[in-house]
């Protein structure tokens, strides 16, 4: 990337479409300069004081485009960390392209996506974990996922990075006076000192892992699939889940050919619920083709509800206690029919998705078989694949010094294993900065932010 941090930089931070009013941000050195140029009210911007805003106008030579209000932010006291100014206009998108094209003409360069934030992790305002945490924040979809992005942005997973790298850091001094004095040796009292702390950190290492799951699920939301024969009353399940009628419903079997995917919020749980085509034999070549899809999802998924009609006779191949190792809870719809005599005994969720019978329980029931495999709500962080990454190298070389230590190798070898551990666990906040995992981590954001 050639984008220098020296340009002043200019976007609308608001969506594009129409609204009440519009943003458009300008940062760095030369932002209330260029605002100088065109801005006309009672004081120019460079005479307004930091964080206050002032009615004007935004003129381009001698015309004036929007009646606006300005605010003016000083380096370091603002989002960036650098001059910062910020337009609230109309919100048209002509106005808003309008503005935005007089502050480049004024002088600023267009701001690719996420270059705000970017500079506030490269002046410090934040780690690499809370600008991620901004996109979290902007794309929760319900409260859990929200809080728990907030307590990113607040820094506790940076937080808990930096203890373990303090952690390192000292197991490290101690190895390194054994390599620069090894005449004293490493006495046996220790020994077993360092492999106790050594442990301890790789078991806070692991506990962090653990928490990749739940991360995914308020990220990008639980994945659960509605599979089952033909008419047993899925898709009818998933507009009832949703609340409105989203799914062609009929008594035509073989209706729901694609997938449909729809978001729910469960108690503050996002789950990404997947409608899908009836299993059964098809001569079809398009349901042919739904039936394929419906195998591809139910290998991705998280769990698996299985929808059955209770008034007709068990399928073939029915399993009632389905061996896998994901999660799966058997629905048997249309319990306002009568029971076909199959199904006597069979343990399974009684519901009826035209009264809605039952619903409560299956939402008690997701609610149990998530919370004991994936979901921890104790526990506030919850890390991301990126993170996991970098984790599970920090770990794999953790595991490598324990090793050395154990089988009482030269503690240089041990030094270069602490060192990479180190290595990894500052590429989670940044603090080993590569240009490569900051174009791929900003590149996710939206332009303005
Ligand atoms: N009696 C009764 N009919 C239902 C119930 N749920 C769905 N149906 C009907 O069953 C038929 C098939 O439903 P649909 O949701 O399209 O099933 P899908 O093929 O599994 O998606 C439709 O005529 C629905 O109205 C129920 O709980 N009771
Ligand atoms: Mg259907």
């Amino acid at each position: 990337m050639t984008f220098s941090q020296e340009e002043t930089i200019a976007a609308i931070s608001t969506p594009a479409g129409e609204g009440a009013i519009a943003l458009v941000r300008i940062s760095g050195e030369e932002a209330i300069a260029v605002a100088d140029r065109i801005f006309r009210g009672n004081e120019k911007p460079s005479e307004i004081p930091s964080q206050t805003q002032r009615l004007g106008e935004i003129v381009e030579g001698d015309r004036a485009i929007d009646q606006v209000m300005l605010s003016v932010h000083r380096a370091p006291a603002s989002y960036t960390g650098e001059n910062l100014v910020e337009i609230s206009c109309h919100g048209g998108i002509l106005v808003t392209a309008h503005v935005l094209a007089a502050c480049l003409e004024a002088g600023a360069r267009a701001a690719r996506p996420g270059e705000f934030t970017e500079r506030a992790f490269l002046n410090g305002k934040m780690d690499l974990t809370q600008a991620e945490a901004v996109i979290d924040l902007i794309r929760a979809r319900t409260d859990v996922a929200l809080r728990s992005a907030r307590e990113q942005l607040e820094g506790r997973l940076g937080a808990r990075i930096a203890a373990l790298r303090g952690e390192l850091v000292q197991l490290l001094a101690h190895i390194e006076a054994a390599i620069d004095f090894p005449e004293e040796g490493i006495v046996p009292d220790e020994d077993a000192r360092l492999r106790s702390r050594l442990d301890s950190v790789r078991q806070q290492m692991r506990d962090l892992l653990a928490t990749v799951d739940q991360g995914r699920i308020l990220r990008e939301g639980l994945r659960a699939v509605i599979y089952g024969p033909t008419n047993a009353g899925k898709s009818s399940l998933l507009n009832r889940l949703l609340g409105y009628e989203r799914a062609i419903v009929s008594e035509k079997p073989g209706t729901t050919r694609d997938t449909i995917e729809e978001v729910i919020n469960l108690r503050g749980i996002p789950i990404r619920l997947l409608d899908t085509a009836g299993l059964r034999e098809s001569a079809d070549e398009i349901e042919r083709e739904g039936i394929a899809r419906t195998e591809r999802s139910l290998a991705g998924a998280d769990l698996l509800l299985e929808v059955l009609d209770r008034n007709v006779a068990k399928p073939a191949g029915f399993m009632e206690n389905n061996a896998t190792d994901q999660s799966h809870l058997v629905l048997l719809n249309k319990s306002d029919l009568t029971e076909h005599p199959d199904w006597q005994g069979v343990d399974a969720l009684r519901i009826c998705c035209l009264t809605e019978n039952g619903l409560e329980g299956l939402e008690e029931a997701i609610i149990e078989k998530i919370s004991q495999r994936h979901l921890q709500p104790e526990s506030g962080v919850a890390i991301n694949a990126r993170h996991r990454d970098c984790l599970r190298r920090a770990l794999a070389s953790c595991d490598l010094a324990s090793s050395t230590l154990n089988g009482r190798l030269a503690p240089e070898y041990m030094a270069v294993d602490l060192r990479a551990a180190l290595g990894a666990l500052d590429e989670i906040t940044g603090a080993a900065d590569t240009e490569e995992i900051r174009d791929a981590l900003f590149a996710q954001f939206c332009i303005g932010k």
